[in-house]
């Protein structure tokens, strides 16, 4: 990726390893869509639910609830699914609970899902947090490791034993953190009986946010043909006027199998076809996909269809799968983050899934409000801080032409143990999932593999290298990162980065209420990490708390007035090295978050430019004004917008 001197060359062994990188786990996980061979039942409504509050957490397990309909093990809750448990009824013991509770549904499947042998029926959860079982009609289908990614399942032959019984989905999902997961956490036992009631525990988290749990993304259950589609990879750069799009198709359940592969425009033109499954489709006069606010149609998709003609034991097959596929390449130099060989200046956010009642379950008025308040403020980029956003949000970046910097769920790696191998191998995996997932994103342009660890500890560099080394080797075409705290003494992870990300707090974690140390303090952070490393930068963290409504002149903390002076001192030092080797600025945060209870977070974390509610506070007027400033002398507006603008 770095200034290869033989292009071509470069770009072959890339796409290998791309193709083969796709290939370490066993199966695709291409996001459900219909298409004239497949169908998807979306699960989302209400389920039963029941928390296993017996002192061990293990009644479930002891008694056998996924064996029977939940409400006959005892009493039940309505559930809403997607949405985190936590916020919805008023018993404090289930918002902190920690442990397995249950989820279940019965469904009614289609009648031709049963009688259609050629059919295949799988169960998706788009992501549970932490540890998931999800069994049918009492039979355990998987087993799942980790929040924030999908996971799936077959479940036909199961849904065929009984046709005259509905279809009983128990899902159990467990959010006990450990030394090996990942976020790590431990839980806390306190047995002194003179201060704690007995059975005392907590579980103790190393991040800021509030460990929300419960089934967070949708769960669905679609259909393949038997023969079908497993997985496509796409990996695209141009020449000129003529845009390529690599491409690799694998299938599943076929004994011989021909493919058709379709690039259509936006008007659904043909532009280029194939009967190959893997090769480049040539793009003449391309639509390159663009940066919102780069350019004045951004965020350009083509999509390019799959069609598979299969044959199995059964009997034949057809397949259609479509992909959006957005036509851009990424590179960077020592100084520049490089969209279509353009410098791309990152004035963007950083964000989380967090909103109230929902928590982190996800929400289509809520997704949609946030592209529109990052529209209205003139962000073109975001980090999906600290964990991989759903795939929804992903794709209405690539649509938008949002740029995002994908992060996995690497946040609070603060204890030596959680350096061990078996955290490592999971955290391995992880990305593993994370870049199968999103490999086909335009709208992803870098990896980050973890938020602020524990950098200084000894174990640090060979577990940093190796993850950074592993994820370059899944995927050679995008840069990897990981993000720093300037605060930190030494920083082991920085030199295998392509990009270095930088977070840092001064005049808040660091001399409060001095305002005045921020201009020599960040312009010393900018010098000292450029000059050790020659990399490009990002400021990747920088902000305050202000409690909305909260005002003093002159500025004190916790007022919008110091939020504000804070923004406006480090974006004047943002201005004098922009023009050097920082490329990017994202504000903590887009909006106020919900964390643990603890005495410097006044109902959460109060650093959004936006309230929970998504209501402006004043410093998201500054940001507003900067961003549309540096997008004119950046990019080019689209002609629909007009500075400055109220979309
Ligand atoms: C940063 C962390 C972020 C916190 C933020 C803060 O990366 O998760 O929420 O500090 O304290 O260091 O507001």
């Amino acid at each position: 990726m770095l200034s290869p001197e033989r292009p071509g060359l470069f770009r072959v062994l890339c796409l290998f390893a791309l193709f083969e990188a796709a290939c370490l786990l066993d199966t695709g996980m291409l996001f459900p869509r219909e298409s004239s061979s497949r169908e998807v039942k979306e699960l989302s409504g209400l389920w039963s639910f029941r928390a296993d509050k017996s002192p061990d957490r293990n009644q479930g397990f002891d008694k056998a609830w996924y064996k029977s309909r939940l409400w006959e093990t005892g009493p039940v809750i309505d559930m809403p699914v997607p949405a985190s448990y936590n916020d919805i009824t008023q018993d404090p013991t289930l918002r902190d609970f920690i442990g397995w509770v249950w989820y279940e549904r019965e469904v009614v499947v289609p009648a031709r899902w049963v009688t259609d042998e050629g059919t295949r029926v799988v169960i998706r959860v788009g992501s549970a947090h932490y540890y998931s079982i999800v069994w049918v009609n009492g039979v355990k289908v998987t087993e799942h490791n980790g929040g924030h990614l999908p996971f799936e399942a077959e479940v036909g032959s199961l849904i065929r034993k009984d046709p005259t019984q509905p279809c009983r989905i128990t899902i159990a999902v467990n959010n006990t953190l450990t030394l090996e997961t990942l976020p790590p956490g431990s839980i806390q036992h306190i047995d002194d009986i003179t201060k704690y009631p007995k059975g005392f525990f907590v579980q103790n988290i190393y991040f800021d946010f509030f460990n929300y749990a419960g089934i967070h993304r949708p769960v669905l259950l679609y259909t393949t043909p038997t023969a079908y589609v497993d997985d496509i990879t796409v990996v695209t750069d141009f020449l000129d006027n003529t845009g390529r799009v690599n491409y690799k198709v694998s299938v599943q359940g076929a004994t011989t199998a021909t493919v058709k592969v379709t690039l259509m425009d936006k008007d659904g033109h043909c532009v280029a076809s194939s009967t190959e499954p893997f090769g480049v489709l040539k793009v003449v006069d391309v639509n390159l996909w663009w940066p919102y606010l780069m350019h004045e149609s951004p965020g350009y998709l083509y999509s390019m269809e799959v069609r598979l003609m299969a044959a199995n034991e059964r009997s034949t097959h057809e397949d259609v799968y479509t992909l959006p596929v957005g036509i851009r390449t990424v590179s960077v130099t020592s100084t520049q983050f490089l969209i279509n060989k353009k410098p791309f200046y990152f004035h963007g956010v950083n964000k989380h899934e967090d909103s109230d009642i929902r928590g982190k379950g996800f929400d289509w008025p809520l997704i949609v409000k946030d592209f529109n308040l990052l529209k209205w403020m003139g962000a073109n980029s975001f980090r999906t801080s600290h964990y991989p956003y759903a795939e929804e949000i992903l794709q209405m970046c690539d649509r938008h032409g949002i740029v995002v910097i994908d992060e996995c769920p690497g946040v609070g790696i603060k204890d030596i143990r959680s350096f061990r191998n078996a955290s490592l191998n999971h955290h391995l995996d992880v990305m593993d999932e994370l870049v199968r997932r999103d490999k086909n994103h335009a709208s992803v342009v870098m990896w980050s593999v973890a938020n602020e660890p524990a950098s200084e500890m000894p174990p640090a560099e060979f577990y940093f290298k190796t993850l950074i080394q592993h994820t370059k080797a899944l995927d050679p075409t995008r840069p990897v990162t990981y993000v720093s705290n300037s605060h930190y003494a030494r920083d082991k992870g920085a030199p295998y980065v392509d990009v270095i990300c930088i977070n840092s707090y001064f005049s808040w974690y660091h001399d409060p209420g001095h305002l005045e140390v921020i201009p020599l303090q960040l312009n010393t952070q900018f010098e000292n990490w450029y000059g050790k490393y020659q990399k490009p930068i990002i400021q990747s963290e920088y902000g305050a708390d202000a409690v909305p409504g909260l005002h003093s002149d002159p500025p004190m903390m916790f007022t919008e007035e110091y939020q504000k002076v804070v923004l406006q001192s480090c974006h004047d030092v943002f201005d004098q090295k922009r023009k050097q080797y920082v490329i990017g600025e994202l504000i903590w945060n887009f909006a106020d978050f919900m964390t643990v209870q603890g005495i410097t977070r006044v109902v959460g974390n109060k650093k959004g430019v936006f309230t929970r509610q998504r209501q402006p506070k004043a410093a998201a007027f500054i940001l507003k004004e900067r961003y549309w400033r540096l997008a004119n002398e950046t990019g080019r507006l689209p002609p629909w917008t007009k500075y400055p603008c109220s979309l």
